[in-house]
């Protein structure tokens, strides 16, 4: 069956989530949050227990990066966690918000890397005859090509020629902006790192809300790091890694001011990069919801 000691193909992920779907019929839905430029579904699901006052909601999106395997497989962990675990807190959460989990956003870059290139980052859309794909964290109508992103159709970082060219990003987005005003928070999982991230990727200048954010950060790292002793950095993103445009977690953050907004970059510092061992999913998917649970824990506790 399905499990955290390797690697899952996108069927066998998606095969999990109809079955979960089927086997929790009382509380998970099966989503269609897009599709992509060859055709294929973003799946994903919503958990929702039932309740008499309307829930904010959490937004899960991981592997709109292709090679970044490490984050479907900490997407699909967290989400069977929210559904099996006897932990009261995590039992709290499912109570609390709905969930919105998307485990693998760039579907076609998520199987090319699977059968042709394991290190592919883009989507499959052809822009050339020699070049494929456009770098969906790069597609997102929010300073789009405003640094840190290329127009050259061959770069791993090309923005695509307008922003949501890409049909990933185009359909995301339109599912993003249905449930929009609904989130409580949006987080974002890359790899790898090992930071978080906090808004936004044109300028260093910092949100109103960015010392509550990094104060709230700084606590969940400080806890994740207690598991297994990984080590975090967070901030701003052009702080801390660079300058980057045009990525989903900033769309969302300005379009519906989504009070609790991350971007995870996952394990590890670069020993194994993209490549990080199977071995190590659980333990990175372990800690980051260590992560998560402080995240919420800490922001009821100020609101
Ligand atoms: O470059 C990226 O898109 C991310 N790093 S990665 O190595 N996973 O490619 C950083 C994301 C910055 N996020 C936003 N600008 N929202
Ligand atoms: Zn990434």
């Amino acid at each position: 069956g399905f499990g955290w000691t390797n690697y899952h193909t996108l069927d066998e992920i998606n095969d999990w989530l109809k079955d979960l779907a089927f086997n929790y019929d009382d509380k998970v839905q099966l989503l269609v949050g897009g599709t992509t430029s060859q055709g294929r579904d973003i799946l994903g699901v919503k958990i929702h227990i039932p309740s008499n006052e309307p829930k904010k909601a959490v937004f899960i999106e991981a592997n709109i990066h292709a090679r970044e395997w490490v984050t479907s497989a900490t997407a699909t962990y967290i989400l069977n966690e929210l559904l099996v675990s006897q932990d009261w807190e995590v039992r709290q959460l499912v109570e609390l918000y709905d969930w919105y989990i998307f485990p693998v956003t760039n579907p076609d870059g998520f199987v090319h890397s699977h059968n042709s290139n394991r290190m592919w980052r883009k989507t499959r859309t052809r822009y050339s005859t020699l070049c494929f794909g456009a770098d969906p964290n790069r597609n997102w109508p929010y300073q789009w090509m405003q640094g840190g992103a290329s127009n050259q159709p061959c770069s791993d970082t090309y923005a695509g020629p307008n922003a949501l060219s890409e049909a990933c990003t185009d359909s995301l987005s339109q599912f993003i902006d249905s449930i929009g005003d609904d989130l409580i928070a949006y987080i974002s999982f890359h790899s790898y790192s090992q930071m978080l991230l906090l808004p936004y990727g044109h300028t260093t200048s910092h949100l109103s809300n960015y010392k509550e954010m990094y104060d709230i950060g700084v606590q969940a790292v400080r806890e994740l790091e207690a598991k297994y002793g990984t080590r975090y950095v967070v901030g701003n993103i052009a702080e801390t890694i660079y300058v980057a445009t045009g990525g989903s977690m900033d769309w969302v953050k300005h379009k519906f001011g989504t009070p609790i907004a991350y971007t995870y970059e996952l394990r590890d510092t670069g020993t194994n990069g993209f490549l990080l061992p199977a071995n190590q999913i659980i333990p990175t998917a372990d800690e980051t919801l260590i992560s998560i649970k402080s995240i919420f824990r800490q922001y009821r506790e100020r609101h």
